[in-house]
């Protein structure tokens, strides 16, 4: 059986324990598939005030992570995860998407280091971390959040955890095309109806419908998704027959008069 080791390097560990206990991450626990812990920074200081930063060399604000606690607290936890794969949440990191979940579900544990403060000293990341990841372009006030991102979505991709139908299936182009529109009872929410085709039984429509539905969403509100990927030939076939349909309203609204030089109405 596939499985992972996770475990987080913190000075909040608190924040770690509540997502653990509920849905998708609770049920992996549950099931031996994976494991999590949160391992506190602070208890692996030595001063009597368990401090965990410091003054930034060369002044300016804000204060720096200390180098002691921290390695000392990764090497602990090295000791118990040989295999791991030491990862730090930085806003200088790579940016964390669908591509590298995948590449991280394949190792055997992730140790994940959450900064606070401006950050960590830098002869950290200079000497004992694999990877540094961001998890995009917005300021966080530390790597907690980061790191239950990265377990969240590196999780839902380890075998067994997800059922059947959910995980293999749609994997294949997951990252590359929004999901199509979903539906449930009532069938008339607040006046609007949902769409008849969903209703008629026909299983090959709804799929053609579905797939259509997925890829307008695409093209309106992420045409970056389908530069980075190419389409199946029935897939363009769908976007030439919207592409004509869309010429057939503006031909018919020239018919009428209506044209770039008429000046509108
Ligand atoms: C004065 C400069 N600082 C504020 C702009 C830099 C800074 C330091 C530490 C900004 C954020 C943080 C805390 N953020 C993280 O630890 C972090 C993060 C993020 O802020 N955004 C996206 N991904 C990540 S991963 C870790």
């Amino acid at each position: 059986m596939c499985r992972m080791d996770f475990a987080a390097l913190t000075i909040f560990p608190d924040i770690f324990k509540a997502y653990w206990e509920h849905g998708i991450l609770r049920r992996a626990i549950a099931q031996g598939r994976i494991s999590a812990t949160a391992v506190d920074i602070r208890a692996f200081t030595a001063d009597r005030h368990h401090t965990t930063d410091d003054r930034p060399f060369g002044g300016g604000c804000g204060m720096v992570m200390k180098p002691e606690p921290l390695a000392a607290a990764l090497r602990d936890t090295r000791r118990r995860l040989p295999r791991a794969v030491t990862v730090l949440l930085t806003p200088q990191g790579r940016v964390f998407d669908q591509p590298v979940a995948a590449q991280l579900a394949a190792a055997e544990g992730l140790i994940l280091i959450c900064g606070r403060y401006e950050g960590v000293d830098e002869r950290i990341s200079d000497t004992l971390i694999d990877l540094e990841l961001s998890i995009g372009d917005y300021v966080l006030t530390g790597g907690e959040l980061a790191a239950l991102v990265v377990m969240d979505a590196v999780t839902r991709l380890i075998p067994g955890v997800l059922g059947g139908e959910e995980s293999a299936a749609k994997d294949s182009f997951e990252g590359h095309l929004l999901e199509h529109a979903h539906y449930t009872r009532p069938q008339v929410f607040e006046g609007q109806a949902v769409p008849e085709v969903l209703l008629s039984g026909n299983h090959r429509a709804i799929e053609a419908w579905r797939r259509e539905t997925a890829l307008t969403r695409t093209v309106l509100r992420r045409p970056d998704l389908l530069a980075a990927r190419p389409l199946c030939a029935e897939d363009i076939a769908t976007l030439r027959e919207l592409a004509e349909r869309i010429e057939r309203i503006i031909e018919a609204q020239h018919q009428r008069g209506v044209g770039p030089l008429s000046g509108g109405q």
